[in-house]
């Protein structure tokens, strides 16, 4: 088999248990998985990997010397992309590990175009939408905080006018990699929500946490000295921020949404007070 396969790094083991620890550790593209293995079967170890999150879209394909249909059926109901009857002929295994490699990666690309915001790379509001559904739902379970912060460049219809259009998306395109440099945990999410608007979600941040990390993405903005003309305040780029904190015991919350509406408020508040600010 390492003959067949030698273009690719292979892990082997013995049974399902180290393969489920194996692909814990590192991750691999694809599996190939016999169907009968000491100990727990081929079909109880693709249920289990199907179920954990770092594993569940490796495609993963089985290898079987039954060849009974109804087996293959609960292989392909499992989430297998493929089967491979014994006797193994190497060209068809390297042929079919090729062809699941690359449809893979396409649908990898695909999904990365399909979540991230074409001018700046970093999420879109779509993706957006997914994460705060399921970090809203986690905090209510976990009865733990949960803010958004709202970011909306101060002036940049005027930024526009003065300095033309290309230069506007080149502004948002480092706003964009500030916010998310500004975010140090892997559960923050920072995404363009539209236009020149951008939303961070912080998890696990308290009220005050979640402020001083908006303070913090505020002067970043600012420290990035973008010339604004028109700025009609500091003559440098500058973004205003709303934002809303969900405690557990937060009366009047009930959707993720409300959230949303509450930053949007402080937001709308920050400009009023004269831009380049906090409001929570
Ligand atoms: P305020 O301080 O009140 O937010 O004023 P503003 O001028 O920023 O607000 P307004 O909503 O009037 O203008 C937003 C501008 O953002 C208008 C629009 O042309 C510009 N804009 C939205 N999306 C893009 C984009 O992708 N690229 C560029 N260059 N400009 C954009
Ligand atoms: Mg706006
Ligand atoms: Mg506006
Ligand atoms: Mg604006």
């Amino acid at each position: 088999m390492a003959g067949v396969l030698s273009r690719y790094r292979l892990e082997t083991a013995g049974s399902g248990e180290q393969a489920i620890e194996s692909v814990l550790r590192s991750p691999p593209d694809l599996i190939l998985l016999d169907v009968r293995l000491p100990g727990m079967d081929g079909y109880e170890t693709c249920r289990r990997l199907k179920r954990m999150d770092c594993a569940a879209d490796i495609p993963i394909i089985f290898f079987t010397g039954l060849r009974d249909a109804e087996d293959e059926a609960l292989g392909f109901a499992l989430g297998a992309v493929d089967f491979i009857s014994k006797p193994i002929r190497s060209a068809i295994v390297s042929a079919r590990v090729q062809v699941h490699l690359e449809l893979k990666a396409a649908r990898d690309a695909l999904q990365k175009i399909a979540l991230s915001d074409g001018l700046t790379g970093i999420a879109n509001r779509r993706h957006f939408e997914t994460r705060a559904q399921a970090e809203w739902n986690r905090a209510l379970r976990n009865g733990s905080p949960l803010s958004l912060i709202m970011v909306d460049v101060d002036h940049f219809k005027a930024y526009n006018d003065y300095y033309g259009h290309q230069a506007g998306d080149e502004c948002l395109k480092s706003i964009a990699a500030s916010l998310s440099a500004g975010v140090r945990r892997a559960a923050d999410v920072v995404a363009r929500f539209g236009g020149e608007e951008f939303v961070c979600l912080t998890p696990e941040l308290s009220h005050d946490d979640a402020i001083a990390l908006a303070q913090r993405l505020r002067m970043d903005i600012g420290r990035l000295s973008m010339p604004h003309a028109r700025s009609e305040t500091t003559g440098h780029v500058t973004a205003s921020f709303g934002l809303a904190t969900m405690a557990p015991d937060l009366v009047g919350c009930f959707v993720w949404q409300d959230l949303l509406t509450k930053a949007d408020q402080a937001l709308y508040q920050a400009k009023r007070a004269g831009r380049d600010r906090v409001v929570a």
